[in-house]
């Protein structure tokens, strides 16, 4: 049987693609320049190598200091006096996005040091605590993590049992923290924990601070090449200076996540970017029947339902980016946008997989890789549910997180 007469070529099809889906007309010149330098960074670095690491649950920690030391990108959206660039919340989004194309773990990187540890020290940081840590930070040369989650209390962290209680003239850290990227390669963990009133406090613990001790989750079938461990504080002793004096209840660290939930909006977008052009092009080469997979109904209406989907995604990861560098943003967005860019890349990397058949699930394919992350994706920093009922809230005036305890 012939072949389809006017089929596409894969890579013609692939660029047609992005030219559909381009946003570039509404981005500014610092943005694009933004975009395609870490774009390039990750078609050199990133690419070639991120499977095997996965494979080999590895993270080439060394590696991602660059992301700070050459392309400046950790922090990018603080002061210079701090070590960021002024960047726009625009232009974090879209290398958040270049970066989740390579994989999310490379994402995962960006959103914890920038928003989850950079964010927190400046927002509720000292000045000395500022200087000491900041530009450290941004330069890569130390690494930082972010601890809520507990064993007992992940969707729910006002339950959380770590304490801080006043002994002398300091403090003492006891409990034990979760599922947190990058734990055992921080140089310092921002903790959260409660003190003797009951208040949520955050606290800077450096790395070989008596009783703190990390060990890395190795259970783990997603984000595989990022690092996850859980950390234990014993007797931990904390100095004044070690606490941030601006934070002091849980409104803090919930602050913290509607950072690091931006730039994962926009970086589930470079994952379903990945997975759409690899289907694309998978479909137009793997024959079946006689033909490409590609002819089938059945095939272009899943590749029809990602590309409107990705479409879509972007418009709203680039309305968000707007409203937060215009300073009108409000958490509910931030929600909106995780809810919406994680579940639509977590089904464009479904769908990709049924396209790849046998080879979806195979390690050989990058498709596998991008599904499994998205799970882990689709759960941390506020799970799907939760997303949901905040919009919930935001709606109807009324908090569903929790029953009555009648
Ligand atoms: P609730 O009583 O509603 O709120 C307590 C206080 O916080 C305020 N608030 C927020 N402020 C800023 N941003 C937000 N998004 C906020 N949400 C609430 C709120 O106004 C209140 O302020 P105040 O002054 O009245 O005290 O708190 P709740 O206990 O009912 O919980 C609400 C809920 C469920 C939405 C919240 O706890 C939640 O978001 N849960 C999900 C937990 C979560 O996302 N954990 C993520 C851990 S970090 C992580 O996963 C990193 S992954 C890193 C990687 O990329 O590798
Ligand atoms: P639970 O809260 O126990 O939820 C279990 C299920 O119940 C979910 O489906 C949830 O949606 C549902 N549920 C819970 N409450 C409700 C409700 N009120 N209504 C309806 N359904 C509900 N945490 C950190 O602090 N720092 C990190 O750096 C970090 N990195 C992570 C990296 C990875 C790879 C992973 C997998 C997790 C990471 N986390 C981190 C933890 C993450 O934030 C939690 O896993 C997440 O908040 C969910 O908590 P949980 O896993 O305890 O699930």
């Amino acid at each position: 049987m012939p072949l389809p007469t006017g089929r596409l070529d894969p890579a013609k099809a692939v660029a047609r693609l992005r030219s559909l889906v381009s946003i570039d007309a509404l981005l500014t010149d610092e943005e694009r320049m933004v975009r395609d330098q870490v774009r390039a960074f990750v078609a050199r670095e990133v690419l070639p190598h991120v499977g095997r690491h996965f494979e080999d649950k590895t993270f080439p920690l060394d590696e991602a200091r660059r992301l700070g030391s050459e392309l400046g990108l950790f922090g990018c959206t603080l002061p210079p006096e701090y070590g960021g660039s002024g960047a726009s919340h625009v232009a974090y989004g879209l290398a958040n996005q270049e970066l989740e194309y390579g994989g999310s773990g490379w994402r995962s990187m960006l959103s914890v040091q920038s928003g989850l540890v950079m964010y927190p020290i400046h927002a509720f940081g000292s000045e000395a605590q500022r200087r000491r840590y900041l530009p450290r930070l941004a330069s890569g040369e130390i690494i930082g993590c972010f601890g809520l989650t507990e064993p007992n209390s992940g969707s729910d962290p006002g339950s959380m049992r770590t304490t801080l209680r006043r002994r002398g003239d300091g403090w003492v850290l006891d409990g034990a923290k979760a599922w947190i990227t990058n734990g055992s390669a921080a140089d310092v963990a921002v903790v959260w924990a409660k003190d003797d009133d009951g208040r949520v406090r955050g606290v800077l613990v450096e790395r070989g601070t008596p009783g703190f001790t990390a060990r890395d989750e190795t259970h783990k079938y997603a984000m595989r090449a990022s690092i996850t461990s859980a950390l234990s504080f014993e007797d931990t002793p904390v100095e004044e200076d070690g606490i941030l004096p601006g934070a002091r209840s849980l409104g803090a660290p919930l602050r913290c996540l509607n950072q690091a939930r931006y730039g994962i909006g926009w970086g589930a977008l470079g994952s379903a970017c990945f997975t759409l052009e690899h289907a694309l092009g998978y479909a137009l080469e793997r024959e079946q029947f006689g033909s490409p997979i590609a002819a089938f109904q059945l095939q272009q209406e899943k590749l029809a339902w990602m590309f409107a989907e990705v479409a879509k995604a972007y418009l709203l990861a680039l309305h968000v980016g707007r409203l937060k560098d215009a300073g009108s943003l409000e958490h509910v967005h931030v929600s909106l946008l995780k809810r919406n860019n994680v579940w639509m890349a977590r089904e464009c990397a479904r769908l990709a997989r049924e396209m790849f058949g046998a080879y979806g699930v195979s390690g050989e394919y990058p498709i596998w890789r991008h599904l499994a992350d998205l799970e882990a994706v689709y759960t941390y920093e506020g799970t799907h549910d939760v997303h949901t009922l905040i919009l919930g809230e935001a709606l109807t005036g009324i908090p569903s997180f929790r029953r009555d305890p009648a």
